[in-house]
């Protein structure tokens, strides 16, 4: 599969930074379980690196513009997840892609991962089966369903830490169990409340409270890593648990979210709540699902989540710089 940038690309690159002709960025917008992907095609600089790690380098220091100017207001929104579609480096896998927000870059996105596949198979580049997808953190391997959904196999993941408590200004103790499946999240079981659409304000200051505090009080994922994602369970009637995933951009995932899901289920198994191979059922703040369960693998835990994407527009953007917020308002906008 040929994707992502070409030489073309970055003359037409090189013309923006040099003669302010406008960008045109090829993008479709799809959204999984009701969360919004949008699969960059086509338009997008050449990225330098050897490995994804490097690619994503280059984009934080030499595009980083770029990333406000495709997913920030007044092209896109801070519930948007971006997927910059990109040739694999090992030619045995099918495609690799960067995720990115409205704040930062994700490692993993799984409810993205979902919406990357449905794109490719609209635009005709996947069929039934399963592609082997390179990511920041990692190969995942997606496999598109005949049904159209798509079940993906995200990074091992697991538990650092159980029961940590945080001072939240505001909120007095609270305690949550620090996961990684893809991303870094903090789990809280015991708060006070009701998960649905009409606490999604509350929960969102709450949220973004503990995500600040977390931050403050120098609690962090392996290596330092920054906990950017802050999530909360309840009881459903219809699913075995219902979440709230505030994300790094502080808005809140409409799915279930992938990686949370996959940090929800390593911490139930740390728990002895989950055995290998069972179902899980993670139902989002909004009512929607994904299925989950995992496997063991020379020790270490491999989630697989299933949901399903529906592709909803195919745009081209265009990124004018004499335009006072070419690059998303609030990110280096002449108003600003
Ligand atoms: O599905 O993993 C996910 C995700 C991360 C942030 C938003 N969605």
């Amino acid at each position: 599969m040929t994707v992502g940038s070409t030489h073309h690309d970055s003359v037409i690159n090189f013309r923006f930074l040099m003669t302010l002709e406008p960008l045109t960025i090829s993008v479709l917008d799809s959204h999984t379980e009701g969360e919004p992907t949008r699969v960059v095609t086509g338009g997008f600089p050449e990225l330098s690196g050897s490995d994804m790690k490097a690619k994503l380098g280059s984009f934080e220091r030499d595009y980083d513009q770029l990333r406000s100017a495709i997913i920030a207001e007044p092209r896109g929104h801070s519930a948007m997840v971006g997927a910059l579609l990109l040739d694999p480096i090992d030619p045995e896998n099918d495609c690799g892609v960067i995720f990115f927000d409205n704040a930062g870059y994700l490692g993993m996105c799984g409810h993205g991962t979902i919406g990357l596949v449905r794109t490719l198979e609209y635009i005709g580049e996947a069929d039934p089966g399963t592609l082997n997808i390179e990511t920041v953190v990692g190969v995942v391997s997606a496999e598109l369903h005949s049904d159209g959904s798509v079940s993906v196999r995200n990074v091992p993941s697991y538990r650092l830490e159980k029961g940590v408590p945080v001072g939240v200004p505001g909120f007095g103790e609270v305690k949550g169990d620090i996961a990684w499946g893809g991303n870094w999240f903090f789990l809280i079981e015991e708060h006070p409340f009701e998960i649905g659409p009409s606490t999604i304000g509350e929960m969102t200051a709450f949220t973004t409270a503990v995500k600040n505090a977390l931050a403050d009080k120098g609690l962090t994922g392996e290596g330092g890593a920054e906990i950017d994602h802050v999530e909360l369970f309840s009881q459903s009637e219809t699913a075995d648990s219902r979440n709230f995933v505030l994300c790094p951009g502080n808005d809140y995932d409409r799915s279930p979210c992938g990686t949370g899901t996959s940090a929800k289920i390593a911490c139930l198994y740390a728990d002895g709540k989950l055995d290998e191979g069972e179902k899980w059922f993670q139902e989002s703040v909004i009512g929607s699902r994904f299925e989950a369960s995992f496997e063991i693998v020379e020790g270490k835990l491999i989630p697989t989540i299933r949901g399903t994407a529906r592709v909803t527009s195919r745009a081209e953007l265009i990124i004018d710089p004499n335009d006072p917020f070419a690059h998303g308002i609030g990110k280096d906008s002449l108003y600003k």
